[in-house]
């Protein structure tokens, strides 16, 4: 072992070293530590001027997370169980970017990152088998492996609305909120926000508090249910921090890795009298028990998921105090959870206030931002819509700051970010992937030796700290016995990957989700290359995920070509 082992070392000397990984997000936070302590020379590089990755960009009011706090972190330390204290059940953005800062000071990871760093291009180089990465300043960094921990929701798009860069007052992307910005600075403003997904939800309902006027443009509306969030104290941590074991096993045994266990019964075999009952007492629960406890045919039966996209709509009628408006905000092109269902504290209440309009821009249609602010193709015919100009056709809302909360080029976007090319030159989002997404168990690319997916396309989502965490304990398996058996080429095969892409497609089959348009089917419209759905993510149980990598691992990767 120890010779093999040296001549592993030997091997790689002329490269700058073992492993780079990519992202110092909470994946690239897990893929360094476990890294190091394999003894392998690592670095981390990432864009950012920090560590935290989506809790580093993501700082709009009102970001938080929408799953429970002690079950949407890493399991892996018992001194980080032991020593970290939730606040609240579901952790605003600044506490969970603490929360990965305090990763990195404890394991003493900064050192091995370099930030600042964006890197532009990825090279697999056939006469030495390593990775030539270049970043934006043009330095370059050689490797034996490469680890990309970029995230899934990373490459922020702008809407494809002509004059999108002329607005004169304030705009940027929701995430890249002014690092300036303080609680209240939008107090007599005139605001616009487009985009109505998990992140313009979570932002309209905390600066509509606030800002002097608050217009949503609004092209989806998407379902959305209460999040109940509390507080903890000192003796509900204590309470949480005993039951650390519990709560990660039943996210482990769960489909999505999630706390909360689907109901067994079909939507059917409950009377409506019964259905009222138990969804009503969902929707009372904090979390996601309204999307995740409910009965799993509400997501691959059409009538089933009616009857309850019924009732959330309902629930919308009973908040919001114009019917008009209401019909506005209820989805009608697709049932409740077929695309994520955010969360919400008070979303709907906001539009019931005289300081907060919304345009619904499927009937009135965007027809170009200007330097003063939205020009609509038609007239606007609300109420209170000062700021418009009249006249018989379309309508310029002026505002002061304009804010797109218009989503990201998910999932692939951030290999298209990258120039990564493969054996032979081949391109990866524009060759291997161009037809459809491939790849084996999600974590590895054949024609790209070398390099490990750390939430790449067609691994688990659903708890992505759970995802992560296996998947880094995967990746780091692998290396390490790459190391002991001075292996410096690790491949998969086209055959392994066909397979793997086949079962992916065949785990989505049947699901209500796979059928709409959203980031999750790989659909932005933003995006002229990218129309069509495609299946981004694994949509089988986890369990079964992690059984099939397990098997790998045990077979001692005979599944990939190795030398
Ligand atoms: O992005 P999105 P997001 N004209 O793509 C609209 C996670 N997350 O940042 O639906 C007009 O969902 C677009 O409209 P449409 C979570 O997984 C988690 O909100 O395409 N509108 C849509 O309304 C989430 O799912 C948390 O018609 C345009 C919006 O912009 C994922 O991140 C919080 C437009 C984009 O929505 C992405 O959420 C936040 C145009 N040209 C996010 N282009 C947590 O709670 C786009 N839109 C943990």
């Amino acid at each position: 072992e120890d010779t093999r082992r040296e001549a592993f070392n030997a091997a790689n000397a002329a490269l700058d070293y073992d492993v780079l990984i990519v992202g110092a997000g909470l994946s690239g936070i897990y893929s360094l530590y476990r890294t190091r302590q394999l003894g392998l020379r690592v670095r981390v590089l990432e864009a950012g001027s920090g560590e935290g990755g989506t809790w580093f960009w993501n700082r709009y009011p009102g970001a938080r997370f929408d799953s429970e706090s002690y079950s949407y972190i890493f399991s892996f330390s018992q001194d980080v169980l032991d020593e970290w204290d939730w606040t609240e059940h579901f952790s605003p953005q600044a506490e969970t970017l603490r929360y990965a800062q305090f990763l990195t000071d404890k394991f003493d990871l900064r050192r091995d990152m370099q930030f600042d760093t964006r890197i532009r291009s990825a090279h697999f180089q056939d006469d030495t088998n390593s990775w030539l990465l270049t970043d934006s300043e043009g330095r370059t960094y050689s490797t034996r492996y490469l680890v990309t921990a970029m995230g899934i929701l990373n490459e922020a798009t702008l809407p494809n609305i002509p004059g999108v860069n002329d607005f004169a007052g304030a705009s940027w992307h929701t995430s890249r909120w002014p690092s300036s910005y303080k609680e209240g600075d939008l107090a007599g403003k005139r605001v616009g926000i487009i985009g109505t997904g998990a992140t313009g939800i979570q932002t309209i309902q905390e600066i509509g508090k606030t800002a002097g006027h608050l217009t949503v443009f609004q092209r989806t509306p998407n379902w959305t249910a209460p999040l109940r969030n509390t507080r903890i104290d000192e003796a509900e941590m204590a309470s949480i921090r005993a039951r650390y074991p519990t709560i990660f096993k039943q996210c482990l045994d769960s489909y999505a890795c999630f706390i909360h266990a689907g109901d067994p019964r079909s939507v059917f075999d409950m009377t409506p009298e019964e259905r009222e009952a138990c969804w009503e007492h969902l929707y009372a629960q904090p979390g996601f028990t309204k999307v995740l406890a409910v009965s799993g045919d509400i997501y691959t039966n059409r009538e089933a998921n009616r009857l309850y996209s019924d009732f959330h709509a309902n629930k919308i009628r009973q908040r919001i105090r114009d019917p008009a408006l209401a019909a506005k905000l209820i989805p009608t092109n697709h049932g409740f959870g077929t695309r994520r269902v955010p969360l919400e504290s008070g979303y709907y209440e906001i539009f019931n206030q005289p300081n907060v309009r919304l345009v619904d821009v499927r009937e009135n249609p965007i027809q170009r931002i200007t330097q003063r602010g939205v020009e609509l193709t038609g007239p606007l015919d609300l109420e209170g819509d000062d700021g418009a100009g009249g006249g018989g056709g379309g309508s310029e809302i002026e505002l002061d700051v304009l804010i797109y909360a218009t989503g990201f080029d998910a999932v692939t976007g951030s290999f298209r970010a990258v120039d990564f090319r493969g054996r032979g030159g081949k391109r990866l989002a524009d060759d291997t992937w161009v037809d459809g997404i491939r790849t084996y168990l999600g974590l590895t690319v054949q024609g790209f030796p070398n390099m490990f997916m750390i939430m790449g396309p067609h691994q688990m989502f659903g708890n992505i700290p759970r995802s992560i965490e296996y998947a880094v304990d995967w990746t780091a398996d692998a290396l390490g016995w790459a190391a002991e058996h001075n292996v410096t080429t690790f491949e998969a095969t086209a055959a392994g990957m066909d397979s793997w892409t086949e079962h992916v497609h065949e785990c989505g089959k049947g699901l209500l989700a796979n059928e709409v348009d959203s980031w999750m089917t790989g659909v932005n419209k933003n995006l002229a290359h990218k129309q069509k759905r495609s299946m981004t993510r694994y949509n089988g149980p986890a369990p079964g995920y992690r059984r099939r990598c397990d098997e790998v691992r045990a077979r001692g990767y005979t599944d990939f070509v190795t030398s």
